[in-house]
């Protein structure tokens, strides 16, 4: 059987540890691509040197060309711009979605069959905009947000009840950032709601240590943001889509009439397989988790429009 070829675009701190992850669990041979001459191709070939050591057989190339990514079977986009002093979120939103148009046009033309996981902030705008740029169905393009949300407030969950973080199964809807839903209703300590275990007051808490998990990490740091789970985050979307899992994750996935929203990405539960987004489950919110999710949808849609006013799409 011929191995899944993964293309992992940005060889930052996200994209080189993802593509670590990948090419050492050996889910597919990899990719590495970026704009910096010699980068890509140093921490490949560094990465490959460790092979014997670390026991795996997939392989990894760096470059700078589009045509060595030549039929992946899915695309990782991890490239863009963290804000700099200066800058507002406005041009941080047309700095990216310019380097993203330009990634998804290089990388679909030369995968016109794969798809695409983005990862790139402003998350929920640039799964849009890779979603337009690739003239891909959509339930080929999507985002990784949720896993990653999911994955801090089940670990801050654990601290808490001072438990395994492996019994901890929480979900956080809704776009990446402030408006993030995190759902106590439906997070559990194997089967058992965290509503029955933790102080209502305790559990408001964690859900916004949780929205606020990107900027602590970020303090802490100073020069950079968080790249290990949002690169475990990344690799556990891949894994789903290439070994055909069925994982049920949330995810950036595009809507059409579920939760009462339409044509607009944002975080929901999904079933993840080969083919990329196969079902969108709809859970039964109360009515201010709705009015969140919907809330966090609206400002997706602010910035889209913007996009669109600056012809990006
Ligand atoms: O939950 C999530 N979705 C996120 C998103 C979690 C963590 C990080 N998140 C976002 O991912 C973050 O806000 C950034 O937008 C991306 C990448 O974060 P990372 O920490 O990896 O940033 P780096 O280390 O600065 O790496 C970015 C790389 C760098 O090597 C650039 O040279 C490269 O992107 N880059 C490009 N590569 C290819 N093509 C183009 N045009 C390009 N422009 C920059």
């Amino acid at each position: 059987m011929k191995r899944a070829k993964v293309t992992v675009v940005g060889a930052g701190f996200v994209g080189a540890t993802t593509a670590q992850r990948i090419v050492e669990q050996q889910l597919a041979d990899v990719v590495l691509v970026d704009v910096v001459d010699g980068l890509p191709q140093g921490k490949a070939l560094d990465m490959a040197e460790s092979a014997s050591l670390e026991g795996f057989d997939t392989r990894i190339v760096g470059t700078n060309d589009y045509r060595e990514t030549q039929e992946s079977d899915l695309i990782l986009v991890t490239a863009g711009l963290a804000r700099k002093p200066g800058m507002s979120r406005d041009d941080l939103l047309y700095k990216n979605a310019e380097i993203v148009s330009e990634i998804i046009k290089q990388a679909s033309l030369y995968s016109p069959n794969s798809h695409i996981i983005m990862v790139t902030n402003p998350l929920d705008v640039m799964t849009h905009l890779a979603w337009k740029k690739s003239g891909f169905d959509s339930y080929r393009v999507f985002g990784m947000a949720g896993v990653l949300d999911s994955a801090r407030y089940s670990y801050f969950l654990a601290k808490e009840l001072d438990i395994s973080p492996k019994d901890v199964r929480a979900m956080v809807l809704g776009g990446h950032g402030d408006s993030m839903v995190p759902l106590p209703n439906h997070s559990t300590v194997n089967g058992i709601p965290i509503t029955q275990l933790i102080k209502p007051e305790r559990i408001e808490a964690i859900n916004q240590r949780t929205r606020d998990g990107g900027a602590e990490i970020v303090n802490l740091l100073k020069t950079g943001s968080a790249f290990y789970a949002p690169s475990s985050a990344v690799c556990a979307m891949a894994e789903a889509v290439l070994l055909d899992t069925g994982r049920i994750l949330p995810c950036c996935a595009y809507l059409s009439g579920q939760y009462g929203m339409k044509d607009v990405y944002c975080g929901v539960p999904v079933k993840l397989g080969r083919t990329g987004v196969q079902q969108i489950l709809e859970l039964k919110l109360s009515p201010a988790e709705l009015a969140s999710l919907k809330k966090s949808a609206e400002g997706v849609r602010e910035n889209i429009a913007k996009l669109s006013t600056k012809s990006f799409l």
